[in-house]
């Protein structure tokens, strides 16, 4: 059992590059987190300890990212009922379009939430499961309030487009 509600798990060590951008969004809003490399290819055992003792250990959501035939969100949301966020990484050889079609193509009756491909998924991801542990918690949900305040301020604040 952990304090951390939240899993941001990944197949390789190569995937932190993307992936840290989920944890800089959970560090925006303050939700607890844990990270871990979890292969579905090289450490299948090591996939189902996680994923069939995630809710057991407090876990909430799970933030998924892989490249390539990216199995590792869906083998995960094959073994828990929790929600699975999954994050394209974006690969060498086909530009992370395998990522994406191996996330986001699962069968009917197991679901991955699947997010763009590269950082801005990864970012999202983050940004997505704040918002669902937000349900429950007063001040993630003040917290992404007011990031959500802040971002349409910027926007509106810089409306013309030649101006520096
Ligand atoms: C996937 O293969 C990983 O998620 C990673 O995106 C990709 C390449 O892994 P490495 O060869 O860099 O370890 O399993």
């Amino acid at each position: 059992m952990t304090d951390a509600v939240v899993a941001v798990v990944m197949g390789s060590r190569s995937d932190w590059e993307t992936m840290s951008a989920a944890c800089e969004m959970l560090d925006t809003f303050g939700v607890s987190y844990t990270v871990d490399v979890v292969s579905a290819h090289r450490t299948p055992e090591k996939l189902f300890s996680f994923a069939n003792g995630a809710k057991d250990n407090g876990l909430k959501v799970i933030i998924a990212g892989a490249g390539g035939a990216a199995h590792l969100p869906g083998m995960i949301a094959a073994s828990t009922a929790l929600p699975v966020l999954g994050v394209p990484v974006q690969s060498k050889a086909l530009n992370g379009m395998d990522s994406l079609l191996s996330i986001a193509q699962m069968p009917k009756g197991v679901a991955v939430g699947t997010l763009a491909i590269g950082a801005s998924g990864a970012a999202n991801a983050g940004l997505l499961a704040s918002q669902i542990i937000a349900l429950g918690d007063a001040d993630v949900a003040a917290k992404i309030d007011a990031f959500r305040q802040q971002q349409t301020d910027t926007v509106l604040a810089n409306a013309d487009p030649r101006l520096p």
